[in-house]
């Protein structure tokens, strides 16, 4: 059984998800209007989905545990951009928060000696060590590239495939 403040975070942590699912589904739609950035868009949607499914392995755990999960209302994400750069800057913020949200629900478990919990939790912590790699390596790229035309068409071209040097 899931004590209520464990609950209430893992709860607030299907939020979050939620919350990233559709920016970067945002991120996606700009970019589809853009000329040239089909693997970004690409790429984001992919993202929009997997932040679902880490949304959704939330609500049944919560639910398989005896509480409730409860799906919450979502504000409008950032739906434009001033360039690329700013995409992928927002990309490696958000990613950041939800990692520190993770750390902060895996202190929370060990402090309320929810093991099942603190077991569950380990998932996201090895998922946001991709994560976070795969937005830092993308925004150090981007960084190189610069206004370099010809680098965004190959980073466009070759993000599809980026899967973190693992
Ligand atoms: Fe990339 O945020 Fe989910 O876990």
């Amino acid at each position: 059984m899931l004590s209520k403040a464990i609950q209430e975070a893992l709860n607030k942590q299907v939020q979050m998800e939620a919350e990233s699912s559709q920016a970067y589904l945002a991120m996606a739609s700009w970019a589809e209007i853009q000329p040239g950035l089909e693997g970004v868009t690409e790429f984001f949607y992919k993202q929009s989905d997997e932040e679902r499914v880490h949304e959704l392995k939330l609500i049944r755990f919560i639910n398989e545990r005896g509480g409730f999960a409860t799906i919450p209302p979502l504000p409008q994400p950032m739906i434009t951009f001033q360039s690329l750069r700013r995409v992928f800057e927002e990309f490696l913020k958000h990613e950041l928060q939800v990692s520190n949200s993770i750390n902060d629900l895996v202190h929370l478990s060990l402090q309320e000696k929810d093991y099942a919990t603190h077991n569950f939790l380990q998932w996201y912590v090895n998922e946001q060590i991709e994560e976070e790699r795969t937005a830092r390596v993308l925004n150090d790229k981007l960084e190189l590239i610069g206004d370099d035309k010809s680098g965004l068409y190959l980073f466009d071209r070759d993000i599809m495939n980026y899967r973190g040097p693992n």
